[in-house]
């Protein structure tokens, strides 16, 4: 599976682990970088310090690339951006904003820049910036989402822009794979099925939660603030759609979410707390290591469309 994110990136398959909050830590990235994939380290909202811990603890781990995510919503996001480039982090993702401001700074450092979008307006912009690689992320996924879904956001992206896209967002199988390819990418993001993955060190709960999630039981909050986030319907999601449609302040609703990923992912609080997930937790049904996840994606994949000349 050699595409132009393989040669860009210099990983074995053109799978990326998306950089969830304080989902993807370094045993996870480690091991989908060790699995032939690249890893992300998510810096999410914590202090740079972490970050930069975390970035050690993986390059111990691990002698292949892999990349830290930043939410451009942090309040610690310049830092976490300078640490970036200081630890010559091979790859760097960007979420929840516009990383303009960073460019210079990490492709002077050699970093690759690879912005999550969620629209063409911003794909095009981040390609003038001198993005090398975009992630186009449907509303599919999990977490904070944009409008428009995967199977319509690709394939505008991917005839806006002249660098290559990497699909996001309601893939977790070799056929959701081999369709993003059909539809203009040169390599895909999953960050759900890798949640339960053995290597994850999300609560049970949480891993449970998604194993046992069916097609309907996803639910997206915040649309009314302007903030949507997806995650899997519990107590939390029906209080908060509740209240959005009383037409409940930003303030009220935000009472209900602080804090609520962490109450999830460590406390295991999956009734009260925000257990983001993208819409295809109704179909992610085993836990598996990284390795042998990857193994199979990439199996199912060529299985469809091997030797078709998707791999170019
Ligand atoms: O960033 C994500 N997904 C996330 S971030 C996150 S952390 C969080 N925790 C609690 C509440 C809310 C968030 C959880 N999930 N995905 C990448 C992504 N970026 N999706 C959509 C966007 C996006 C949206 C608007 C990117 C840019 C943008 O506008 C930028 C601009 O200024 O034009």
């Amino acid at each position: 599976m050699q595409t132009e994110v393989t040669r860009l990136l210099g990983i074995k398959y053109p799978i990326i682990q998306g950089g969830m909050a304080w989902v993807a830590e370094y045993h996870l990235a480690a091991a989908v970088s060790n699995a032939g994939g690249l890893g992300l380290i998510g810096a999410a909202s914590a202090p740079a310090e972490w970050v930069r811990e975390q970035i050690q603890k993986a390059k111990e781990l691990t002698d292949k690339p892999f990349g830290v995510n930043i939410m451009l919503m942090s309040p610690y996001a310049d830092e976490v951006a300078q640490i970036v480039a200081e630890e010559r982090v091979k790859v760097v993702t960007t979420g929840a904003g516009n990383p303009e401001k960073y460019m210079k700074m990490w492709k002077e450092a050699g970093v690759k820049v690879i912005p999550v979008v969620a629209s063409v307006a911003l794909a095009k912009r981040m390609e003038r910036s001198g993005a090398d690689a975009l992630v186009a992320e449907g509303c599919e996924a999990g977490g904070h989402i944009g409008e428009s879904t995967t199977m319509v956001l690709v394939p505008q992206i991917a005839d806006a822009v002249s660098i290559p896209v990497i699909a996001a967002g309601g893939i977790a199988d070799g056929r959701g794979i081999a369709a993003a390819f059909m539809l203009g990418a040169k390599g895909i993001q999953m960050g759900t099925h890798f949640v339960v993955t053995e290597e994850s060190q999300v609560h049970d709960n949480y891993k449970e939660k998604i194993i046992k999630a069916r097609d309907i039981d996803s639910r997206v909050t915040g649309r009314t603030t302007g903030h949507p986030v997806r995650a899997l319907r519990n107590e939390m999601t029906k209080q908060y759609i509740e209240l959005e449609n009383k037409g409940a302040g930003f303030e009220e609703l935000e009472k209900l979410t602080l804090g609520g990923l962490r109450k999830a992912v460590v406390e295991g609080d999956v009734v009260h707390g925000s257990v983001m997930a993208g819409q295809i937790a109704g179909m992610v049904k085993e836990r598996l290591t990284c390795k042998a996840l990857i193994d199979k994606l990439v199996k199912e994949t060529d299985g469809i469309i091997g030797g078709k000349g998707f791999y170019e």
